[in-house]
């Protein structure tokens, strides 16, 4: 061979490869890019479906290619009707109650409780399924090409396969800006689209219909625990198809031979309000399907995108890429323990954020314990909503991961569980105020439920209450204050009223109360109990935001006066014999126990009454409790972990409970997992996890709780390589439009101010300011979002072990802002 040749050849096999190499990679960018992606159908599996939804329906999309499922809900359909449970004989028996506990009698007190507390009423009714759009592609039995996936990026499902040499796709999305699911039929060739669609579902007694190419189905929801079903709902599918014809029998539609095809699914309730159900459900779904067929497939489908973006694009987080995130997502879930994949992660957060855009939105319910999407009649825990720890972390990421007003349904809720909450605070307790016990529905029922262990918990209004002051401390707008002032109020007079003096202790206790489904050997296995450490630091929190509130309203003054010489009664946390935060009043922890609430560790997160700067001691005490409960335990019990241990500053710990959730279900002996279609498993599935997760990835980049804004508190070592993460946004309405960092130090920091003040930061490295000098910080934040209530010392029980805790070096800057300028910081 000539040289010349020869050279010719290897610069061509050069640039071949070099050229293939970069088309590889160019397509291992577009599969890991923010993408849930499979080379297999859903099949049978609920859990392998993936989940579209706008806040008011839901579906779960099966990709299977004989025969499609979507399984359908909407977020009214519940069983029952307007109701209430409240038990008023319990005023009758609440003395005893409470002294049998203040006797030690905590079994004879949950007994008592349970006759004349429980069992009388509904312990909540539940979310239920639509039902399901079922179409069977006759011959496509065999197929090639198979790919099926989820693009957080827009919202959009979509499959695609091979059958005889022609390309079949399948696109579906829950419309944002139309209030239907679409779903699009297309193929490589004209006239080859032929199919029979029909409903299916768990419900009993429906009724379904068609006309010219509407398919319907009505029904009504179910009746349970002795509240008669009232919820009607009506669903409409329509077949637009392009080319072909259409035949329509009474519970079926055939398409045959068209070129395309384009399925509106409207689905609509006659739920107006917790209190009405007078709506025309047919009328409303008629009407949905109306706007949205007038118009184009096209315009639908970019409507969708646009809107949904406007929420989806303000967050972005890299921690950069390796081969492993090639991978269809099942594998990388195998893979995650055992391979650096740190996209993986940055999938699994935005999955976080595109469940909440997607089944919470203002106007529409709250998201549930399985935010919008359960296809049982009779699903666990009746997917309603647990407000002991669920329901709150499902809110977790709603403000710092920037979709504030997503948060919506879940402040108006409170407001409503309020109004219901007046009555049985009344009721039960002669309280004024409003209380809610451990569970609610869409009915916003505040009386116990399931049993004296779990229900007779009665501070599900006053942890609640909370998010309204929150999202306040995120906003800074004093009207929005204004209108949740009185809730807020109403947490605390119920707790004015409510709590008593603890005759051996002297402290204002809640009596009954528990440290949420969790109980102590020493108590003969009952949860009940007086001062138990998670009520105090409630109570602490809705005193001190009620007193920060009307402070900053100018009103009230007699009121809070009163509160605060309450709250300086209530019990300090106590540290115990085994170096633990104590749980109970007493020293009676066992280090042994494993139970998935840390319930008292809620002063740590989401609150911050335990901090490592302001309450050594006590941050050393969580510490120790963290590590004596271990890691392994249920999804939400592993997402409360990850931030907690962020709010230890630990996060190589943190990233260990990542592994751990982010692990197929059933590797984790006794604990949770995660689906392949990458919800949460508890098991079964519940999405706080996931939402907890999502909190707890922010809060180990960035947390705003500390009378600072803190950058990169918790970064393992695993991401310390680079990463950016941009739009987070942090109380005293900051905006972190950009962080960057390179082996772990920060390079560049863009901060934008929104409503002006103070800005502290925290940050591990020193920075200096791009055209302005920066301060180092001097005395106490005088920026009021960041004002902090003072905790009391922490108690040392007799043989309390206590440590204070080691902490990195940190810098402390402040920077007077103006409202709307950025702040530029650099690495010095
Ligand atoms: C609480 C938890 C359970 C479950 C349920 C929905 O009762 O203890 O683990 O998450 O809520």
């Amino acid at each position: 061979m000539n040289p010349g040749k020869h050279l010719r050849i290897l610069t061509f096999i050069f640039l071949f490869s070099a050229a293939f190499s970069s088309f590889l990679k160019a397509q291992q960018a577009d599969d890991s890019r923010l993408k849930l992606w499979y080379h297999q159908p859903a099949g049978k599996v609920w859990e392998n479906a993936l989940p579209v939804g706008n806040g008011m329906l839901g579906a779960m999309v099966y990709g299977n290619v004989e025969r499609e499922i979507l399984k359908l809900n909407e977020h009214t359909l519940w069983s029952g009707g307007p109701y209430q449970n409240d038990v008023p004989e319990t005023i009758n028996y609440l003395a005893e109650i409470r002294q049998l506990i203040f006797d030690g009698k905590h079994k004879a007190a949950e007994n008592l409780a349970n006759k004349v507390m429980f069992g009388k009423k509904s312990s909540g009714q539940i979310f239920q399924p639509a039902g399901n759009l079922e179409l069977s592609f006759p011959g496509q039995d065999v197929y090639q090409n198979y790919r099926r996936e989820l693009d957080l990026e827009k919202a959009v499902a979509k499959t695609s396969y091979t059958v005889a040499r022609v390309t079949y796709t399948r696109t579906t999305f829950a419309a944002f800006g139309n209030r239907v699911i679409v779903m699009r039929f297309t193929a490589s060739k004209p006239g080859q689209i032929s199919f029979s669609a029909t409903y299916t579902t768990p419900h009993k007694n429906v009724v379904r219909s068609s006309e010219a190419k509407d398919l319907m189905m009505e029904g009504t929801s179910s009746d349970h625990e002795g509240v008669k079903g009232k919820v009607k709902y009506q669903v409409i599918s329509q077949f637009k198809n392009e080319g072909g014809s259409t035949i329509v029998s009474d519970s079926s539609i055939t398409v045959k031979r068209a070129d395309a095809v384009t399925v509106y699914i409207s689905i609509a309730t006659n739920f107006n309000n917790y209190l009405d159900v007078s709506g025309n459900a047919a009328a409303r779904a008629s009407a949905y399907l109306k706007k949205a067929v007038a118009k184009s497939y096209a315009s639908v489908y970019h409507t969708h995108v646009a809107e949904y973006q406007k929420y989806f694009n303000r967050v972005q987080l890299d921690l950069g890429t390796t081969p492993a995130a090639a991978l269809p997502t099942d594998q990388r879930l195998a893979n995650f323990r055992k391979v650096d994949d740190p996209a993986f992660v940055a999938l699994y957060y935005q999955f976080g954020r595109y469940l909440l855009i997607s089944s919470s939105q203002p106007g529409g319910q709250p998201a549930n314990l399985q935010g919008i999407w359960n296809d049982k009649l009779y699903p666990a825990w009746d997917s309603k909503y647990t407000i002991n720890i669920n329901a709150q972390m499902n809110y977790w990421p709603a403000e710092p991961t920037n979709l504030a007003e997503l948060h919506e349904p879940f402040l108006k809720m409170v407001k409503e569980m309020a109004e219901t909450g007046t009555v049985t605070a009344r009721n039960m307790y002669g309280a004024r105020g409003w209380v809610a016990h451990h569970n609610t529905d869409i009915w916003r029922s505040t009386g116990p439920v399931d049993g004296a262990f779990w229900g007779i918990w009665n501070a599900g209004g006053g942890w609640t209450s909370q998010h309204l002051w929150q999202h306040y401390l995120y906003n800074g707008d004093k009207n929005y204050l204004k209108t949740v002032y009185p809730v807020m109020k109403g947490a605390a007079a119920f707790y004015k009223d409510f709590l008593v003096v603890h005759p051996k202790y002297k402290w204002l206790v809640v009596n009954p109360g528990t440290s949420p489904e969790n109980a102590p050997q020493a108590h003969g296995g009952s949860s009940i109990d007086a001062g138990t450490t998670m009520d105090n630091q409630i109570v602490f929190d809705v005193f001190s935001s009620v007193i920060q509130a009307a402070k900053i309203l100018n009103i009230d003054q007699n009121f809070t006066d009163s509160l605060a010489k309450m709250r300086a009664q209530l019990p300090p946390m106590h540290i115990g014999k085994y170096g633990q935060l104590q749980e109970w009043l007493d020293d009676i922890d066992s280090p042994n126990d494993k139970h998935r609430h840390i319930s008292h560790l809620y002063g740590l997160f989401p609150s911050n009454q335990i901090s490592p700067y302001r309450t050594p001691l006590l941050f050393s005490a969580a510490k120790n409790t963290l590590l004596q409960r271990g890691d392994v335990s249920t999804g939400w019990s592993m997402g409360w972990k990850i931030n907690w241990w962020a709010r230890m500053q630990d996060g190589n710990h943190a990233y260990r409970l990542i592994q751990n959730q982010l692990t197929p279900l059933g590797v984790n002996p006794g604990g949770g997992g995660t689906y392949n279609n990458l919800f949460d498993a508890h098991p079964p599935f519940q999405i706080d996890g996931n939402f907890g997760c999502t909190s707890g990835i922010t809060e180990m980049l960035m947390q705003s709780a500390d009378e600072a804004l803190q950058l990169l508190p918790a970064l393992p070592e695993v991401w310390k390589k680079q990463g950016t993460i941009k739009g987070l946004r942090a109380r005293g309405g900051f905006e972190v439009k950009e962080m960057g960092w390179v082996a772990g130090k920060l390079t560049k920091v863009v901060i934008r101010s929104t409503i002006g003040g103070n800005l502290r930061l925290r940050v591990p490295d020193e920075l200096k300011g791009r055209g302005f000098v920066l301060q180092p910080a001097k005395g106490s934040n005088p920026n009021v979002f960041y004002a902090v209530a003072k905790t009391p010392a922490a108690l040392l029980s007799e043989h309390a072990v206590t440590a204070e805790p080691v902490l990195r070096e940190t810098f402390l800057y402040d920077i007077p802002t103006v409202a709307g300028k950025s702040y530029t910081l650099l690495l010095k």
